[in-house]
């Protein structure tokens, strides 16, 4: 099998969890750094102007989530039935909804709105640690989901902003730990170039 191409800046950013199922499932990908030359030799290629994008073979792909859903489809990472596909997309598009959230304070309000945002998580994180207790901590017990890594990344991305905000949530907690350990992901998140690795386009985490 050929391997994936993922092209964006140099950041963890909305690719992350691409990054993460893919290093995870043993699927082989290069990254492509779209900063030089941005925007005039990229932004007309891209089917919204903007990326991440993969590429698989000739097919090419913008939309984080979409992506990841492709991969799920690709890789068995979208439950066994229609009722955990959507459980699956539920969860993953309400990981969307607080990245959003993340996105806007990072990029727009960070110094102003940090506080603020940092003493709102529990009212947030305790829809995600009923919904992952319900299902024996996983979004479906005993699967591996697409939604997994993005809801990884997500608590990690909070971790960093903020490190106790899991310490109320034991099954989220135990979910982040679990991820974090695998041998794979363990070694990629253990390199220097990964450590070095900005999380955000602007410096700010
Ligand atoms: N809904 C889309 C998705 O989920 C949103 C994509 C998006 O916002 O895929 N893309 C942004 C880049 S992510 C984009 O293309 C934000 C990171 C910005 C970091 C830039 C600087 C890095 C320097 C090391 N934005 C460019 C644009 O819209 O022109």
């Amino acid at each position: 099998m050929s391997a994936y191409k993922l092209v964006y800046f140099p950041i963890r950013g909305r690719i992350e969890p691409i990054r993460l199922l893919l290093v995870d499932n043993d699927l082989p990908y290069e990254d492509v750094n779209c900063s030089a030359g941005w925007p005039d030799s990229w932004k007309p290629k891209l089917a919204f102007g903007q990326v991440p994008q993969l590429i698989d073979g000739d097919f090419e792909l913008v939309q984080s989530n979409t992506m990841l859903r492709y991969l799920g489809r690709k890789h068995d990472l979208y439950g066994g039935d229609v009722k955990e596909g959507a459980r699956i997309d539920m969860i993953n598009d309400g990981v969307e909804d607080y990245r959003l959230a993340y996105v806007k304070l990072i990029y727009q309000n960070y110094d102003a709105g940090k506080e603020e945002f940092i003493a709102g998580l529990p009212a947030k994180f305790q829809y995600l640690e009923k919904l992952l207790k319900a299902s024996s901590g996983a979004i479906i017990k005993g699967k591996k989901t697409y939604a997994d890594y993005n809801l990884f990344d997500l608590l990690d991305i909070h971790l960093l902003l903020a490190p106790s905000c899991l310490d109320s949530f034991p099954t989220l907690k135990a979910f982040h730990d679990e991820i974090a350990n695998r041998p794979n992901i363990k070694k990629y998140r253990s390199t220097d170039e990964w450590k070095k690795l900005p999380v955000n386009g602007n410096g700010k985490q």
